[in-house]
């Protein structure tokens, strides 16, 4: 079974009251139950953190270097801006599923550049909160191909 993390970022623990129309009507603890158990019926053992602060989101990924196989992370606004969360993921070489409940790409034009792409195995966004299935769908995946090291 492998261990995965999922990473919630800035204002993500506001999921269910902020801007329903953009982000859904579902909270973080609905997504983070749907998480563990569709990573449980996958075979992943799911662990769930959410920080509004750049710091704590970089000392969890730091973190899960030998702790989790991969990383599924909506680092919120962060994305736009963040080369030390970009730096970060490059640093612990896990692999990184970015997720989005908006899609990025059809909004404000500063939503469409991510310095997590990069980095990331790939980007999933635009379906809401199933985005997360998705991702954990695709990471067990790409583990079972790549076994981690
Ligand atoms: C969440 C946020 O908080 C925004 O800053 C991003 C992302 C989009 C989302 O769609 O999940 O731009």
């Amino acid at each position: 079974m492998f261990s995965v993390l999922v990473l919630n970022g800035p204002n993500l623990n506001l999921l269910g009251t902020r801007q329903p129309e953009v982000y859904g009507s579902t909270t973080l603890a609905m997504v983070e139950r749907a998480c563990a158990a569709h990573g449980a019926a996958l075979g992943l053992d799911v662990t769930c953190l959410q920080s509004n602060h750049e710091g704590a989101l970089i000392d969890a990924i730091h973190a899960a270097k030998g702790v989790h196989a991969g990383i599924v992370l909506n680092a919120g606004a962060y994305t736009h801006t963040s080369i030390a969360l970009m730096d970060a993921i490059a640093s612990v070489e896990l692999p990184v599923i970015e997720v989005h409940l908006s899609n990025i790409h059809a909004r404000e034009a500063f939503r469409h550049t991510s310095y997590i792409a990069p980095v990331a195995l790939g980007q999933i966004c635009g379906f809401g909160a199933q985005g997360y299935n998705l991702a954990l769908d695709a990471l067990k995946k790409h583990l079972s191909e790549v076994p981690p090291a």
